[in-house]
């Protein structure tokens, strides 16, 4: 570059600038994927691209779900993407479901949201816990979108201590009798089972899968929503539910079968964040370079510089620590701690990442003319669901002192 800013000669100045925007892959990380990560990644991009931007910010200020959304979701693969093809999911590997979550959040955290309740929360624990009957009756369902379903753990009372629920079973013949209510359960208004865990006569634990249409079963939407707004959140009612045996996954008791779902999708999440920070830094970057104050672009002064060189720096940082997240999860080493810090620290990011953009912005950050102030607001969820970010410091704590500072 010369003194002045410009390149030497049009062609090289052309080339520079469109390696700027090539993805955002500052430390080659591409050159560790393998051709069908980059492939399954490169669709969703594409898919999000024409699908899901044109129409999200619409969505988004009606506080609408993009409900057409959802079987080319299931045709991208987007619907337990490491759930075994012969159970309906894609059979493709940790990084590569990885991948795919980051791309639906480049687009927006609760089509990412949607997708990974789908995959993580429902079809998981039924491939991981149902009997083999149920597996059969819900997952290819599930994986083509035919159904959708939710997960129901919080309740209204009890949410970072999901231990302390007081939703319940009780034993009746052959099947339970349900009562109780959860909250915020992302797609419950419109799904069509949910997997609940509620506490057996004896205290433990157990999961189930509850069909929409089972007497005494609601699922009223909650209204009123800042942040996830193209995401439809609900309650769950339990009146007197009767819900047969066979619905009881048969062998998981405790809270290690809902906790062992939520870290299939914290770890989706690690990298689900990634996109939506680079689309923040994206539109940043390309804005910095169009708006001039002071008869220069804004990108020429060197606080700007300084936001755009340290949103670049951490999302390589999170790059890199969801890439070996993955890589230790395909080998089957990685630990719930490991996922914690990762879910904590990417999304954390994210939210910095997508604060300083909208400065970068101006006065146009606020508007639905840049994906900044939305994605700024998504992850404000982000950043609570999934176990908040002081939960997740505290899951570290207990790591590395041995010393349990919950309760
Ligand atoms: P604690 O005694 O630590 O653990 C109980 C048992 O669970 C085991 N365990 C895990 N197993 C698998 N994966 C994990 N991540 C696990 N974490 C713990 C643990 O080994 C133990 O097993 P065992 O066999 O010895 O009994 O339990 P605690 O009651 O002290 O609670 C610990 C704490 C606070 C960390 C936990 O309750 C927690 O993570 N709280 C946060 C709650 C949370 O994350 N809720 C999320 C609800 S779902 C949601 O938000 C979906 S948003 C979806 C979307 O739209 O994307
Ligand atoms: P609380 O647990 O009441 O926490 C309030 C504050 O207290 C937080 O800052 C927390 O960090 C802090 N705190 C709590 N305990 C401690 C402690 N021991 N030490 C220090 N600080 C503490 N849940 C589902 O089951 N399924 C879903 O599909 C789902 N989707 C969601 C979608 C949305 C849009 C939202 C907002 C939430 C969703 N959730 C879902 C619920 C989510 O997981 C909970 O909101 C989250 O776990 C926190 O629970 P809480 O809101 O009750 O907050």
């Amino acid at each position: 570059m010369h003194s002045n800013g410009h390149a030497p000669n049009g062609t090289i100045e052309k080339k520079a600038r469109e390696d700027r925007f090539q993805g955002h892959d500052y430390y080659m990380l591409d050159d560790l994927l393998h051709d069908d990560h980059l492939l399954a990644r490169d669709a969703v991009r594409t898919w999000v691209k024409q699908e899901v931007s044109p129409i999200i910010e619409e969505y988004a200020e009606r506080a609408e779900c993009p409900q057409h959304l959802y079987k080319g979701l299931a045709e991208i693969g987007a619907f337990g993407p490491n759930i075994p093809a012969e159970y309906g999911g894609g059979g493709m590997d940790e990084i590569a479901y990885g991948l795919i979550m980051q791309e639906l959040e480049r687009g927006d955290s609760g089509i990412r949201s949607m997708a990974s309740v789908q995959g993580s929360l429902v079809m998981y624990p039924i491939w991981k816990y149902a009997s083999e009957e149920q597996k059969r009756k819900y997952l290819p369902k599930l994986g083509s979108g035919e159904f959708i379903g939710c997960f129901g753990l919080t309740e209204p009372d009890h949410g970072s201590n999901p231990g302390g629920m007081v939703t319940n079973i009780k034993d009746d013949g052959d099947a339970y009798i349900l009562n109780g209510a959860k909250m915020w359960i992302t797609n419950s208004p419109v799904a069509d089972i949910a997997v609940v865990w509620a506490k057996d006569e004896e205290g433990k634990i157990r999961g189930m899968v509850v069909e929409k249409d089972m007497p005494g079963f609601s699922a009223p939407e909650i209204h009123g929503k800042w942040s996830l707004r193209a995401s439809i959140t609900g309650e769950l009612v339990f009146e007197d539910v009767r819900v047969p045996k066979a619905n009881v996954f048969p062998d998981i008791k405790g809270l290690r079968g809902p906790l062992s779902c939520l870290s299939k999708a914290r770890f989706g999440i690690a990298w689900g964040a990634i996109g939506a920070a680079m689309d923040c830094y994206d539109s940043a970057l390309r804005y910095s370079l169009e708006r001039e104050q002071f008869g220069r672009p804004i990108g020429g002064f060197q606080l700007t510089q300084k936001k755009l060189a340290e949103m670049i720096t951490e999302i390589t940082k999170a790059q890199l620590l969801a890439w070996r997240l993955g890589t230790l999860a395909n080998e089957g080493k990685v630990t719930p701690a490991q996922i914690s810090m990762a879910k904590r620290n990417n999304v954390h990011m994210a939210l910095e990442v997508a604060r300083e953009a909208r400065q970068i912005h101006g006065g146009m950050g606020i508007t639905n003319e840049y994906p900044v102030m939305r994605h700024m607001m998504n992850l404000e969820t982000v950043l609570t669901y999934e176990g908040t970010h002081d939960i997740h410091l505290l899951i570290t704590g207990h790591d590395v002192t041995g010393l349990n500072a919950f309760s």
